[in-house]
């Protein structure tokens, strides 16, 4: 058995504050909003709040464009409210893991204000400046979030690189200036007290050198080969463990768009010295079409078992995973793996929380996941806020690559704000989120999935994810034990084993809305049944979208 560590046994729970609970009526979602809550978050029973970006920003792209590292958003209130908010999760027993967004800063931030200035400015190469190449951009890269990666600066007439939107300038992280200016932000952080880090974008953040045309994918370059897992990556996360991680007992996550099984055992293996975990990409992106991500294909149960199976299998006593169908990125898990017709909606998104809880790593929730909450099925492209959405609708569309029927059926499908509606609480207006009207749109199910409502039931998907937490407490083989694949060609059901010593866990999982034949539990003798999402399970069918986690010898 590996290293007992407690971020091991955890289920962390990411709060996007935006949305999370608006405590003084201005729309926006806040840090008292979320102090407000966190007995909520205790009876949940989850270990480790992450929140995304809290700091300074001008929000162009929700606050993952940040201003002043050591600044609180206005919108989200003061700093004096964030340390009550540390205090009062302690209290409870909840750590805070803050969100790292150190590939870019904000345009707005100093640094680049200063770097922008002049081309003799010490702060100049704190970001990646280069001439242009035939009256156009060094090299042909595209932005994640449409448009050239490259921005023009009139007063010096040279670009600078942003993997994001132009004001999202990515840093310099070859400077070794730029490397102390963030070991010292992160000291600043940890000596506050807080618990951890998830780090964005972090694969990113060592570019190669020569910066060399990607290969045209659509409109632009593709930038992975030359900015993910880049060649000094593994040595400045290093540096940064060795400069300020390994002082204090924290819980690391990379996100790692671009990372595969090796290079995961690299950033999170179990004596690397980098990170404890990360997030890698390859389930949330199969299904991606001639648009990118812009698809409505469902995903075959045999691709994602596929990927998961070998992320569980390839990571098996040498570096920890993470486990997670939902964040601020993705559309809502329910809508995307399960069904969220009103007949299947809770049954399915209680077998997504099942097979992926029984797995080996640490779940991730997202809030309202624990609710069912579904996609936001916006219809009017004035509906949306999310900048990676609406540059893609001009852009696409623009350039004739597809109708605007055709984005918006697409947005439906797969744009980051179905996760970012307001968190459905109760029944009143605005579902309870605010008193005010939200930055961004309720989503109008919130009558029948809400907070206040799954309490108040025994059978809701709420009770159901506090069970599933409660029994990773219970069983060290929910944690601990090995992962075994069970029917890897099947088309319909996902099953595997965990074992601990002379213990077995058999799980089964109908991703179909058809009762399916399976024969795993006939041939076991008193087995327990730790957890089922139909009552008691049947031997010899699983039920359209059962779930069935037995103990047994
Ligand atoms: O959301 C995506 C799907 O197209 C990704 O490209 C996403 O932008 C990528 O996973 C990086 O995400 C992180 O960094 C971005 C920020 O917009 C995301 O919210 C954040 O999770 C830039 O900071
Ligand atoms: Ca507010």
């Amino acid at each position: 058995m590996e290293k007992k560590a407690w971020w091991k046994e955890s289920v962390v729970y990411q709060i996007y504050p935006r949305s999370f609970a608006d405590s003084n009526g201005d729309g926006i979602g806040d840090l008292n909003g979320i102090t407000e809550h966190l007995d909520y978050l205790r009876d949940l029973g989850v270990d480790v709040l992450w929140l995304s970006p809290v700091y300074q920003s001008p929000n162009d792209d929700n606050g993952y464009d940040i201003s002043d590292y050591k600044a609180i958003m206005a919108d989200f209130g003061t700093m004096e409210d964030f340390d009550r908010l540390l205090a009062e999760a302690h209290k409870r027993g909840l750590k805070i893991v803050m969100d790292l967004v150190v590939n870019h800063t904000s345009d707005e931030h100093p640094w680049f204000v200063e770097s922008r200035r002049s081309a003799d400015s010490p702060y100049r190469d704190y970001y990646i400046w280069r001439e242009g190449k035939k009256g156009g951009p060094p090299n042909n890269w595209g932005s994640f979030f449409s448009g050239p990666a490259w921005e023009y600066d009139e007063a010096s007439g040279m670009y600078y690189l942003h993997l994001f939107s132009k004001k999202q300038p990515d840093l310099n992280w070859d400077n070794p200036k730029v490397r102390n200016e963030v070991y010292d932000m992160m000291t600043w952080w940890c000596d506050k007290g807080i618990d951890g880090f998830r780090m964005d974008v972090i694969s990113m953040i060592s570019k190669d050198p020569a910066l060399p045309d990607g290969p045209v994918d659509g409109l632009y370059g593709d930038t992975g080969p030359s900015c993910c897992n880049g060649p000094h990556v593994h040595e400045y996360l290093q540096e940064m463990n060795r400069r300020v991680l390994s002082r204090y007992d924290l819980m690391t996550v990379g996100e790692t768009g671009g990372a595969t099984v090796e290079d995961a055992r690299r950033y999170a293996g179990e004596d690397a010295g980098e990170l404890n975990m990360v997030f890698h990409f390859e389930h949330v992106g199969l299904g991606g079409g001639e648009l990118g991500k812009w698809t409505d294909r469902r995903i075959p149960l045999r691709e994602l078992r596929a990927v998961l199976n070998r992320w569980q299998t390839g990571l098996e006593g040498t570096a920890w995973n993470s486990l997670y169908w939902d964040n601020h990125d993705q559309p809502r898990a329910v809508s995307r793996f399960g069904d969220d017709s009103p007949l299947w909606r809770e049954r399915s998104a209680k077998m997504l929380a099942t097979c992926l809880h029984m797995m080996k790593g640490t779940p991730y929730i997202y809030q309202g996941e624990e609710l069912g909450m579904t996609n936001a099925y916006f219809h009017s492209i004035g509906d949306y806020r999310d900048i990676e959405s609406i540059n893609a609708f001009h852009e696409l569309t623009e350039q004739g690559l597809a109708t605007e029927e055709e984005i918006l059926h697409y947005l439906r499908a797969m744009s980051r704000d179905n996760a970012r509606t307001p968190m459905q609480w109760n029944r009143t207006p605005n579902a309870g989120f605010t008193t005010s009207t939200p930055w961004i749109a309720v989503n109008p199910n919130y009558l029948t999935i809400n907070a206040a409502d799954e309490e108040a039931d025994p059978e809701s998907v709420l009770h159901y994810y506090k069970k599933l937490i409660r029994l990773r407490k219970q069983y060290p083989i929910i944690v601990y034990g090995k992962f075994l694949p069970l029917l890897e060609d099947d088309d319909a059901i996902y099953a595997y084993e965990r074992r601990l010593d002379a213990q077995r866990l058999t799980v089964a999982c109908n991703f179909t809305r058809d009762p399916q034949p399976c024969a795993l539990f006939g041939s076991i003798k008193g087995g327990q049944e730790l957890i089922s999402n139909c009552g008691s399970h049947k031997p010899g069918m699983l039920q359209p979208y059962e779930a069935v986690a037995m103990l047994h010898e």
